[in-house]
């Protein structure tokens, strides 16, 4: 057994479509253990921060706007091999070619408002969790 966090946001969306209790509900009904939970309006340094990774591609600019657009909803989670079991859950980034049964697949027909963001390693999890529940990150606090 791998025990392994997992870093997951309801993205704005997901908030403003009212998804938030379904995506929660697919985390319990999975197994995984909620270890932390909290809703806040991202500062846009702290999306920059998230997606750092992204800086300088064509769709940057629309993301970093669309992810400060509205609240989101961060979740820690743990669980055996939770980074790849939520990756699993949540479905290829493209709305549109998600299969059914994945929260995208379920829910989505975009590549931006896919619903949900997860890290994609244990060593993003942490950091990517360390700026969603920083207080300095939400514009509500
Ligand atoms: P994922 O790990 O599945 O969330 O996907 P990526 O890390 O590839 O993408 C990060 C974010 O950029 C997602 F919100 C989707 C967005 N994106 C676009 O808007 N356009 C693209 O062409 C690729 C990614």
């Amino acid at each position: 057994m791998a025990l392994k966090r997992e870093l997951i946001i309801i993205k704005p969306d997901g908030v403003r479509r009212g998804l938030i209790g379904e995506v929660i509900k697919r985390i319990e009904q999975k197994g995984l253990k909620i270890l932390k939970l909290k809703m806040l309006k991202m500062s846009r340094e702290c999306v920059e921060r998230l997606y750092d990774v992204h800086k300088g591609k064509p769709f940057y600019e629309s993301l970093i706007n669309f992810m400060t657009s509205h609240p989101v909803v961060a979740i820690l989670v743990e669980g055996d091999e939770a980074i790849d079991v939520v990756r699993t859950m949540i479905g290829p980034t493209d709305g549109r070619k998600a299969p059914p049964g994945t929260i995208r697949g379920d829910f989505s027909t975009s590549i931006q408002e896919n619903i949900v963001h997860a890290a994609d390693s244990e060593e993003r999890a942490d950091y990517e969790s360390r700026i969603v529940f920083d207080p300095a990150c939400d514009e509500l606090s």
